[in-house]
């Protein structure tokens, strides 16, 4: 029998290893992630892998009193892995507000996608002169894990580019963006208003008008997939004084969109709840956020939020099965 050389086997269990940076833990059940506030999931597969990006909710004193968007404290984007659910890597902070120039501050929601080999991260962020307002950021990267450089130096949506609505300068959040399956790029997003408009083919260009998704009860937060040629348009809704979670179904992103009404209720303890949704090992899942955590004392709040996970179940038409926001969530424990 021929024996590995003792420091052959070490090497071979470094490369298996998360890097000395990098921790692990297992899935407890809901809240996933529990020793950082975080939010807004945007779960992403890539060769076997499920990352999940996630905003850092950070406490700040005076947090509970402060309202208007300040209530957020959110200064970086963090990423998490997993190649079954059960044992998650902790790869921390792969992208900061302060990677944009041209924005003067907080993160707020965002999405990464693939296309030939690069990920794009599409996010939410603080725009400072000549833009001023919420804007959406593209940065890019070789490694889904980062690091991520800012693509164009400039917002991909600034505030001048859409129409106010009722929500004023914060209206452009939330970037979603669907590779469809003729290949075109779609971006959707928007606090108020839904926005929809195509990608030119380099990911990192509007292509052609910005158009209006009308939704019922839409208020932010939208998430596109697509299963069995099927497209799905889901957002944060209107419920009874907070978000619930609605959707609306359509045979090409172009739309015309049919509502399919609520997919979940109101998230516990958060006014917000915001939806991501995969296909993972066979299985779908829906990544959301409540406010059930507490941290060092510092209980859940509207802007110290934790993000859960659920599985999802499809009627034989393709619509959704209402999805009841579990404690276990898809822990194996
Ligand atoms: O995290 C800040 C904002 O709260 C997000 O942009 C919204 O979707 C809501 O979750």
């Amino acid at each position: 029998m021929k024996t590995i050389p003792f420091f052959c086997l070490m090497l071979g269990l470094a490369a298996c290893a998360p890097s000395v940076n990098q921790k692990t833990f297992v899935n407890e059940g809901n809240p996933l992630i529990r020793d950082k506030f975080t939010a807004d999931p945007a779960p992403m597969v890539h060769d076997g892998t499920l990352y999940l990006y996630v905003g850092h909710d950070e406490y700040y004193e005076g947090q509970d009193t402060a309202s208007g968007g300040r209530e957020f404290n959110i200064t970086e984007w963090l990423c998490y892995s997993t190649k079954d659910m059960q044992t998650w890597t902790d790869h921390g902070s792969v992208l900061k507000p302060t990677d944009f120039e041209w924005a003067v501050g907080e993160a707020w929601a965002s999405q990464v996608v693939e296309k030939d080999g690069k990920f794009y991260y599409y996010t939410t962020v603080q725009a400072g002169e000549p833009h001023v307002g919420k804007a959406v950021g593209v940065a890019v990267s070789d490694s889904p894990t980062g690091p991520f450089k800012d693509a164009i130096g400039k917002p991909l949506v600034s505030d001048d580019m859409t129409d106010n609505g009722a929500r004023g300068w914060w209206n452009d959040i939330d970037p979603t963006v669907l590779i469809d399956n003729d290949g075109q790029a779609w971006l959707c997003w928007g606090n108020g208003t839904c926005f929809l408009a195509k990608l030119k083919p380099n990911m990192t260009e509007l292509d052609g008008d910005i158009q209006v998704v009308d939704l019922p009860r839409y208020v932010e937060g939208p998430w596109l997939h697509e299963r069995d040629g099927m497209y799905y348009l889901t957002y944060a809704s209107m419920g009874k004084g907070r978000e619930t979670i609605s959707y609306a179904t359509a045979s090409n992103v172009a739309g015309p969109w049919t509502p399919q009404g609520e997919l979940t209720g109101m998230a516990e303890n958060s006014f917000t709840i915001h939806p991501g949704i995969i296909e993972f090992g066979g299985k779908w899942y829906l990544f959301y956020h409540n406010a059930a955590l507490t941290i060092d004392g510092h209980a859940g709040a509207i802007g110290r939020r934790a993000v859960c996970v659920d599985e999802l179940r499809y009627n034989a038409d393709g619509t959704m099965q209402p999805v009841t926001q579990t404690q276990k969530g898809v822990s194996n424990r």
